[in-house]
């Protein structure tokens, strides 16, 4: 896909102008600081979105709104967001339908990457502003739209810092197709499933595109890890099903690190929360958006362990003493 020089810009216009959208500012929001920062936002309700998906029942990607449409070419779109909390959240689609459920393709994740890239350049002058995409791929991965879609919000890192880049910084490590000998990269405080790698390149060669195959090789690897994860999980709970299970990931990638989070549900559920959180990729960040006040009273107090009783109830347990072997996917 061609991407728009100044990207941004016309993200704004097209925002500015958009009839079909429907922002909604979070009514609160806060940081709480456990190991990780967690940036929770509570929003009332959304209503408008409530009733229109109710009413809406056709993919709502297949004609999209047009005063919503960014930018189209042969393949892919980029739409907005028509039911944002972050402005300018938009979407790449592709054009013709595809599951969700399927992989991504190597011509996405370069153009994913080519999006941040030019998102990055747009930015330059705002260096807390960091442009995320995001992937929620399977049943228990938090999406809800069938057909291919990846998402796209903008951080600000000086309100909340985003850690798989503090992983890649420590690790000094450029950009690596993992193996058995060179796993993907982890935060050994964390104790969910995840893998990181770093898309860092060499100093002079920032500027050029990642290979197309080097790209599906690092997303090969990390896919590979999370199907061991969940193939060990079952074997380990339930052998008898394990075949049944389907593949459910996050996947988050900036332009200089891609993360993949291995899934075991998209809603937690339990005594202490009082409430069902719905938890895509945004919540492996620590990004955690809550539509009951009295469980955001709670979570905010402090009195609720996040990484115990939400990432890890929704994600899988790390293995801290597994050893990657030659049997693993
Ligand atoms: P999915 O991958 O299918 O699911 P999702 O992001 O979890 O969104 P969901 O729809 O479940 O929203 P939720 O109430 O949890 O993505 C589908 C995307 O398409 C969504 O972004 C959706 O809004 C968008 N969409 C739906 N109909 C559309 C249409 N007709 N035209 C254009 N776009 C359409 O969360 C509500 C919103 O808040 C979502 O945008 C979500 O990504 C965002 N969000 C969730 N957690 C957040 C957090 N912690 N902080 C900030 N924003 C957060």
């Amino acid at each position: 896909m061609e991407i728009p020089q100044d990207l941004y810009a016309l993200l704004e216009k097209t925002s500015a102008s958009a009839s079909g959208l429907v922002y909604t500012e979070p009514s609160q929001q806060k940081v709480v600081q456990d190991k990780t920062d967690y940036l929770i936002s509570y929003i009332t309700a959304l209503e408008d979105k409530d009733t229109s998906n109710k009413k809406q029942k056709t993919n709502p990607f297949e004609n999209p709104d047009p005063s919503l449409v960014v930018s189209r070419d042969v393949v892919y779109s980029l739409i907005l967001n028509k039911f944002p909390i972050i402005k300018n959240h938009f979407l790449l689609i592709t054009n013709k339908f595809v599951k969700q459920d399927s992989l991504l393709t190597p011509q996405d994740l370069v153009v994913t990457h080519d999006i941040l890239k030019q998102l990055g350049k747009d930015l330059k002058g705002q260096k807390n502003i960091r442009p995320l995409a995001f992937f929620n791929c399977g049943p228990a991965s938090g999406a809800s739209q069938a057909h291919k879609h990846v998402q796209f919000i903008f951080v600000d890192e000086q309100q909340h810092g985003l850690w798989p880049q503090d992983v890649v910084d420590r690790s000094r490590q450029i950009i690596y197709v993992p193996d058995v000998d060179n796993p993907p990269l982890t935060d050994s405080s964390k104790k969910f499933a995840h893998f990181v790698l770093p898309l860092t390149r060499e100093r002079g060669e920032e500027d050029t595109e990642i290979p197309m195959d080097t790209f599906a090789m690092i997303y090969m690897g990390l896919i590979q890890n999370c199907l061991t994860v969940m193939r060990d999980h079952h074997l380990a709970n339930d052998e008898e099903n394990h075949t049944r299970s389907m593949l459910s990931y996050n996947l988050l990638m900036t332009e200089n690190w891609i993360m993949a989070v291995p899934r075991s549900r998209d809603t937690v559920s339990n005594e202490e929360l009082g409430c069902t959180l719905s938890i895509n990729s945004l919540g492996y960040v620590g990004m955690i958006l809550v539509k009951s006040k009295e469980a955001f009273e709670k979570i905010v107090s402090g009195k609720i362990d996040l990484e115990e009783k939400v990432l890890l109830e929704s994600g899988f347990k790390k293995d801290y003493e597994k050893q990657t072997d030659e049997g693993d996917y």
